[in-house]
């Protein structure tokens, strides 16, 4: 009767303890369903709208149609190449430099390789070079507020083709 009566004791006591750690368990799961939830909201993330410019060639012109970009600093920024030349041999891309003193060296290293974007730690972003007819992108983050060119790299257009970002 003794043993019987402890066993059953036992049991509801395996029970009881079991109904806490399942209640503590839930409790804690829905607690993080609910921070989760709040975090995925798109009323409480801050909005990082993406700021999208489409630059083209004047046809087959070495200039571009947009020569001025306007950004605030850290925004998500995206970049266009339009290429809209006609003639085979208008590549071009739109390149942008964080430190001007470089131009040169950057332009001079584009000539060296395919695609005309060299590995330069000067370049703060590059759609890539596009055929005619062809679109490149590139997506980057704004810099501290300055002014900082672009340009395209394809040999003998950095002259002429040439535009400012401006970080404000
Ligand atoms: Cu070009």
């Amino acid at each position: 009767m003794n043993i019987k009566n402890t066993a059953i004791s036992y049991i509801t006591l395996g029970i009881l303890i079991g109904a806490v750690v399942l209640f503590m368990l839930f409790s804690l799961g829905s607690d993080d369903n609910e921070a989760s939830q709040k975090a995925s909201s798109p009323f409480r993330r801050s909005p990082t709208s993406m700021n999208v410019f489409i630059v083209r060639p004047m046809g087959n012109e070495l200039r571009f149609d947009v020569t001025e970009i306007r950004v605030k600093a850290g925004s998500q920024v995206k970049i266009i190449m339009e290429n809209t030349a006609s003639i085979t041999s208008m590549p071009h891309n739109v390149t942008i430099l964080k430190d001007d003193t470089a131009l040169n060296r950057v332009i001079t290293a584009a000539t060296q390789v395919p695609g005309y974007i060299p590995l330069d730690a000067a370049i703060l972003a590059s759609t890539g070079t596009a055929s005619p007819e062809a679109s490149t992108d590139v997506v980057f983050t704004s810099p501290e507020p300055g002014v900082y060119t672009y340009l395209c790299t394809v040999p003998g257009h950095a002259n002429s083709m040439r535009g400012v970002l401006i970080v404000e």
